[in-house]
């Protein structure tokens, strides 16, 4: 039986990944390298560390800088994601999340967070909707997806099974995490993507709470 759903935020609540990725992309940009909106792909769900190394890798500068002078790269990214955050007056829920995110509280399901993302609590303030969650999964202490730990840490947190759980990601990284923690992966975005998913959809405005269980109770 079904007894919590959980979300990755970036890409599935709302959309900041455009942010990382101007944001990625200055930095590198600053080092002479060179990322694409399909190199940016790559980056969707990882944490910060880990998408700094996947960037050097990329431009063939793995070897190049100490701990302390990526630290450096990595902090500068974070005040340029966040500086464009605070301009981006217009930050906003994705189509249909709202609705969806209420559909499950009002229906008895418990609601947790599992984003790579530091600055969740942030962003779930700036839309105004912390108090619909359960519980929020720490990245700063447990290993970044595609480990799944971060699931496996919000059902913790939950007191749920992970069996009990339906998980929902916008990145292949993230449907990987899911598929290791042992829950049912909803995917949204392209299904070249995100293959190993359960149940996949284009966009969020074909999330209906229904149509999810109907997929899971037919797996
Ligand atoms: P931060 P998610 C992820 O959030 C983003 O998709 C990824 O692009 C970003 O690098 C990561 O968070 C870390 O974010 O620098 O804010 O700690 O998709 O897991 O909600
Ligand atoms: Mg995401």
């Amino acid at each position: 039986m079904i007894k919590a759903f959980i979300f990755d935020l970036d890409g599935v609540i709302t959309d900041t990944a455009e942010l990382h990725y101007q944001a990625w992309k200055r930095c590198a940009e600053k080092l002479n390298i060179t990322i694409d909106s399909k190199f940016n792909e790559r980056l969707k769900g990882v944490g910060r560390m880990e998408s700094l190394e996947l960037i050097l890798e990329h431009g063939g500068k793995q070897n190049h800088f100490t701990e302390k002078e990526k630290r450096i790269v990595a902090e500068e990214k974070n005040e340029y994601y966040r500086s464009l955050l605070i301009e981006n007056q217009s930050l906003e829920m994705l189509p249909n999340m709202h609705t969806l995110l209420l559909d499950i509280k009002h229906s008895g399901y418990k609601l947790a967070l599992a984003s790579a993302s530091r600055n969740a609590p942030l962003i779930l303030q700036a839309l105004g909707i912390t108090q619909l969650f359960d519980s929020l999964a720490d990245p700063s202490i447990v290993k970044g997806k595609p480990a799944p730990d971060l699931f496996l840490q919000a059902a913790a947190l939950l007191k749920v099974e992970t069996q009990e759980c339906i998980a929902i990601e916008d990145a292949q990284s993230g449907i990987e995490a899911i598929n290791r923690a042992g829950m049912f992966a909803v995917g949204v975005g392209e299904v070249t993507y995100l293959k190993q998913a359960d149940y996949v959809v284009p966009t969020t405005k074909e999330l209906s709470l229904n149509e999810i269980l109907v997929r899971w109770w037919e797996k």
